[in-house]
Protein backbone atom coordinates (compact mmCIF):
# COMPACT_ATOMS: atom_id res chain seq x y z
CA UNK A 1 0.00 0.00 0.00
CA UNK A 2 1.00 3.77 -1.09
CA UNK A 3 0.32 6.95 0.46
CA UNK A 4 0.18 10.23 -1.23
CA UNK A 5 -0.80 13.59 0.25
CA UNK A 6 -3.31 15.25 -1.85
CA UNK A 7 -4.80 18.96 -1.40
CA UNK A 8 -7.74 20.53 -2.68
CA UNK A 9 -6.64 24.11 -3.53
CA UNK A 10 -8.68 26.79 -2.75
CA UNK A 11 -10.08 27.62 -5.44
CA UNK A 12 -12.11 24.10 -5.89
CA UNK A 13 -12.63 24.87 -1.76
CA UNK A 14 -14.63 28.47 -2.95
CA UNK A 15 -16.28 26.96 -5.69
CA UNK A 16 -17.68 23.85 -3.53
CA UNK A 17 -16.05 21.10 -5.59
CA UNK A 18 -14.78 19.31 -2.20
CA UNK A 19 -16.96 16.84 -2.01
CA UNK A 20 -16.95 16.33 -6.09
CA UNK A 21 -13.21 15.69 -5.97
CA UNK A 22 -12.99 13.55 -2.85
CA UNK A 23 -15.43 11.24 -4.75
CA UNK A 24 -13.53 10.93 -7.79
CA UNK A 25 -10.16 9.30 -5.92
CA UNK A 26 -12.89 7.40 -3.45
CA UNK A 27 -14.51 5.79 -6.88
CA UNK A 28 -10.97 4.53 -8.19
CA UNK A 29 -10.10 2.81 -5.19
CA UNK A 30 -8.20 5.45 -3.34
CA UNK A 31 -9.05 5.46 0.88
CA UNK A 32 -9.14 8.83 2.94
CA UNK A 33 -6.62 8.38 6.13
CA UNK A 34 -6.22 11.69 7.26
CA UNK A 35 -8.12 14.83 6.19
CA UNK A 36 -7.79 18.61 7.26
CA UNK A 37 -8.85 21.82 6.23
CA UNK A 38 -7.06 24.98 6.73
CA UNK A 39 -5.59 28.31 5.64
CA UNK A 40 -1.89 28.17 5.57
CA UNK A 41 -0.11 30.86 6.31
CA UNK A 42 2.68 32.39 3.71
CA UNK A 43 6.04 30.42 5.47
CA UNK A 44 4.25 26.80 5.37
CA UNK A 45 3.50 27.39 1.81
CA UNK A 46 7.24 28.28 1.49
CA UNK A 47 7.60 24.96 2.83
CA UNK A 48 5.48 23.20 0.78
CA UNK A 49 6.50 24.70 -2.43
CA UNK A 50 10.32 25.11 -1.56
CA UNK A 51 11.59 23.73 -5.01
CA UNK A 52 9.99 26.33 -7.26
CA UNK A 53 11.52 29.09 -4.84
CA UNK A 54 12.69 31.66 -7.15
CA UNK A 55 10.59 30.60 -10.27
CA UNK A 56 8.84 33.37 -11.92
CA UNK A 57 5.21 32.17 -10.83
CA UNK A 58 6.61 31.64 -7.38
CA UNK A 59 4.81 34.76 -5.97
CA UNK A 60 1.72 34.27 -7.40
CA UNK A 61 1.81 31.32 -6.24
CA UNK A 62 2.30 31.40 -2.82
CA UNK A 63 -0.48 34.13 -3.44
CA UNK A 64 -3.10 32.11 -4.82
CA UNK A 65 -2.78 28.79 -1.86
CA UNK A 66 -2.60 31.16 1.22
CA UNK A 67 -5.81 32.94 -0.21
CA UNK A 68 -8.49 30.78 2.08
CA UNK A 69 -9.39 27.30 2.76
CA UNK A 70 -7.99 24.50 1.54
CA UNK A 71 -8.45 20.74 2.13
CA UNK A 72 -5.27 18.58 2.68
CA UNK A 73 -5.64 14.46 2.88
CA UNK A 74 -3.69 11.48 2.61
CA UNK A 75 -4.80 8.83 0.52
CA UNK A 76 -3.88 5.74 0.18
CA UNK A 77 -3.72 2.75 -2.09
CA UNK A 78 -1.79 0.72 -4.35
CA UNK A 79 0.49 2.54 -6.91
CA UNK A 80 -1.50 5.55 -5.48
CA UNK A 81 1.16 8.24 -6.33
CA UNK A 82 1.12 7.21 -9.60
CA UNK A 83 -2.56 6.65 -9.74
CA UNK A 84 -3.87 9.84 -8.35
CA UNK A 85 -1.34 12.11 -10.58
CA UNK A 86 -3.77 10.33 -13.62
CA UNK A 87 -6.93 11.11 -11.99
CA UNK A 88 -5.66 14.92 -11.37
CA UNK A 89 -4.23 15.46 -14.85
CA UNK A 90 -1.60 17.84 -16.48
CA UNK A 91 -0.58 20.93 -14.54
CA UNK A 92 -1.94 23.01 -17.20
CA UNK A 93 -5.58 22.44 -17.06
CA UNK A 94 -5.98 22.82 -21.45
CA UNK A 95 -3.14 20.42 -21.76
CA UNK A 96 -4.96 17.85 -19.42
CA UNK A 97 -6.99 14.43 -20.22
CA UNK A 98 -10.23 14.23 -20.84
CA UNK A 99 -11.71 13.54 -17.58
CA UNK A 100 -9.11 14.29 -14.97
CA UNK A 101 -9.96 16.80 -12.10
CA UNK A 102 -7.35 19.19 -14.01
CA UNK A 103 -9.58 18.98 -17.41
CA UNK A 104 -13.06 18.94 -15.87
CA UNK A 105 -12.50 21.77 -13.06
CA UNK A 106 -9.15 23.85 -13.37
CA UNK A 107 -9.35 27.23 -14.70
CA UNK A 108 -5.21 28.08 -15.60
CA UNK A 109 -2.12 26.49 -15.02
CA UNK A 110 -2.11 28.15 -11.81
CA UNK A 111 -5.76 27.28 -10.44
CA UNK A 112 -5.90 23.54 -11.21
CA UNK A 113 -7.66 22.36 -8.17
CA UNK A 114 -5.25 19.89 -6.67
CA UNK A 115 -2.14 18.96 -6.01
CA UNK A 116 -0.44 15.31 -5.41
CA UNK A 117 2.82 14.29 -4.54
CA UNK A 118 5.08 12.98 -7.35
CA UNK A 119 7.19 10.35 -5.73
CA UNK A 120 7.78 8.42 -3.17
CA UNK A 121 10.16 10.77 -1.41
CA UNK A 122 7.79 13.93 -1.85
CA UNK A 123 4.87 12.05 -0.33
CA UNK A 124 7.06 11.00 2.51
CA UNK A 125 8.14 14.66 3.15
CA UNK A 126 4.84 16.29 2.56
CA UNK A 127 2.96 13.88 4.61
CA UNK A 128 5.71 14.71 7.45
CA UNK A 129 5.27 18.15 6.76
CA UNK A 130 1.47 18.61 6.73
CA UNK A 131 0.44 16.33 9.30
CA UNK A 132 3.04 15.24 11.41
CA UNK A 133 1.06 16.56 14.62
CA UNK A 134 -1.32 14.12 14.15
P1 LIG B 1 2.22 19.50 -10.48
O1 LIG B 1 3.21 18.49 -9.96
O2 LIG B 1 1.43 19.02 -11.66
O3 LIG B 1 1.32 20.05 -9.40
O4 LIG B 1 3.05 20.73 -11.05
P2 LIG B 1 4.41 21.45 -10.61
O5 LIG B 1 5.04 20.79 -9.43
O6 LIG B 1 5.23 21.61 -11.85
O7 LIG B 1 3.90 22.89 -10.18
C1 LIG B 1 3.32 23.10 -8.93
C2 LIG B 1 2.35 24.23 -9.01
O8 LIG B 1 3.00 25.41 -9.47
C3 LIG B 1 1.24 24.01 -10.02
F1 LIG B 1 0.24 23.24 -9.52
C4 LIG B 1 0.80 25.39 -10.33
C5 LIG B 1 2.08 26.19 -10.22
N1 LIG B 1 2.65 26.50 -11.54
C6 LIG B 1 2.36 27.72 -12.09
O9 LIG B 1 1.63 28.53 -11.51
N2 LIG B 1 2.90 28.02 -13.31
C7 LIG B 1 3.70 27.17 -14.00
O10 LIG B 1 4.17 27.49 -15.10
C8 LIG B 1 3.99 25.91 -13.40
C9 LIG B 1 3.44 25.61 -12.19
Amino acid sequence: MERSLVLIKPDAVERNLVGKIINMYEENGLKVVKLKMETISRSFAAKHYKDHIGKSFYEPLIEFITKGPLCAMVLEGENAIERIRKINGSTDPTKAEEGTIRKLFGTSIRENCVHASDSMESAKNEIELWFNNN
